[in-house]
C-alpha cells in the first residue's frame, strides 16, 4: 500500500543539507581551551566543508561554559542567525561544579530553543577527566565539534524551511 510518509534518511556524509544559505553563530568557551579550541576547529572545518560561507559565520568567545547560553542569545538576536552552536568543556573535579554548570547550560539552551523557536546546539563535553576530553576533541572518539556542526546544519536548514 502506498504511504504518504517519507522514507527516513540515514543522514550520512552524502546527504547532509547544503549550508550555503545558513547564517550560523558559534560560541566557544575558553575554559579548557586546549579542548574547546580543538572542538571549534572541527566544527568550523565541517561547516565550511558543507558549504557554509565565512561571512555568514559569527564567532564569539566567552570565559567559561556557564556563559554559553547568554552569549548565544545575544548573538542570535543581533545577527539574525539560523542556528547557534555552543562549544564548551566542563571536566569533573573535586566538587559538584560540573553538575551545576552542565545542568544549567543544558537547561538554558533548551529554554532558549523553546522561547525563541530557534535551534541552539549543545556542543559541550562533560568528561570525568582531561584524557576523556582529549579523546573527544580529535582523539580516539573523534571530534564532537564535527558532530555539533552537522547537527547545526541539519537544524539550521530545518529552521529555514519552517512554515
Ligand atoms: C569555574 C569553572 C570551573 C571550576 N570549571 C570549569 C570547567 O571545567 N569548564 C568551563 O567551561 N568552565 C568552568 N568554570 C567557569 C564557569 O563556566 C564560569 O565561567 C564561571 O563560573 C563564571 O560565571
Amino acid at each position: 500500500m502506498a504511504s504518504a510518509l517519507q522514507n527516513l534518511s540515514t543522514y550520512d556524509e552524502s546527504n547532509i543539507p547544503d549550508a550555503a544559505e545558513l547564517t550560523i553563530g558559534i560560541v566557544v568557551a575558553d575554559w579548557n581551551k586546549d579542548i574547546t579550541h580543538a572542538l571549534y576547529e572541527g566544527c568550523l572545518s565541517t561547516l565550511l566543508q558543507h558549504g557554509a560561507q565565512e561571512d555568514k559565520i559569527h564567532v564569539v568567545q566567552v570565559p567559561g561554559t556557564f556563559e554559553l547560553p547568554a552569549a548565544a542569545r545575544i548573538l542570535s538576536s543581533r545577527e539574525n542567525t539560523d542556528v547557534v552552536i555552543c562549544l564548551g568543556c566542563v571536566i569533573k573535579g573535586e566538587t559538584q561544579h560540573d553538575e551545576y554548570i552542565n545542568n544549567a547550560v543544558a537547561q538554558g539552551l533548551v529554554n532558549l530553543s523553546i522561547a525563541t523557536g530557534k535551534p541552539y546546539i549543545f556542543g559541550v563535553l562533560t568528561p570525568n577527566n582531561h584524557q576523556q576530553a582529549l579523546d573527544r576533541a580529535g582523539g580516539q572518539h573523534g571530534n564532537k565539534g564535527v558532530e555539533a556542526a552537522v547537527t547545526g546544519i541539519r537544524m539550521g536548514a530545518f529552521y529555514r524551511q519552517r512554515p
